[in-house]
């Protein structure tokens, strides 16, 4: 192999490292309600989030989780999350009180991968 054609296939080789789909490769969240940092009203009765790519099920046992908490770290999410695609949603123990809420999620990409975070919303 000449030199020129090794440094071809090396920079390309580097490229596609470099640029290997690893954010993408997996369910990213894109949207949830409430919106992060939102202020909604006491009625509010559930949370949902939308993922860049479908959420894995396994018939009869549910990976994925979501788990809603007031300012005093008491629970409102009730039951367990339902999945359909790429939407996760979970009810809420309405109506809610005034305050902050933390929404920590856990969900299983189809590709097996694991996707956590939290983030907040505010009642009045
Ligand atoms: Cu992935």
């Amino acid at each position: 192999m000449k030199i020129r054609n090794l440094v071809a296939s090396t920079s390309f080789l580097l490229i596609s490292v470099v640029t290997a789909p690893s954010a993408s490769a997996h369910a990213a969240l894109e949207s949830t309600v409430p919106a992060k940092g939102a202020i909604v009203s006491k009625t509010t009765s559930q949370v949902s989030m939308l993922f860049g790519e479908d959420i894995l099920v396994i018939k009869g046992k549910n990976p994925n989780s979501i788990s809603v908490t007031d300012s005093k770290g008491k629970k409102v999410s009730i039951g367990v999350a339902v999945v359909s695609g790429t939407k996760i949603s979970n009810a809420l123990r309405a109506p809610l009180s005034t305050g902050k809420y933390t929404v920590k999620y856990r969900v299983v990409s189809a590709d097996g991968h694991v996707v956590s975070g939290s983030y907040t919303f505010s009642v009045k």
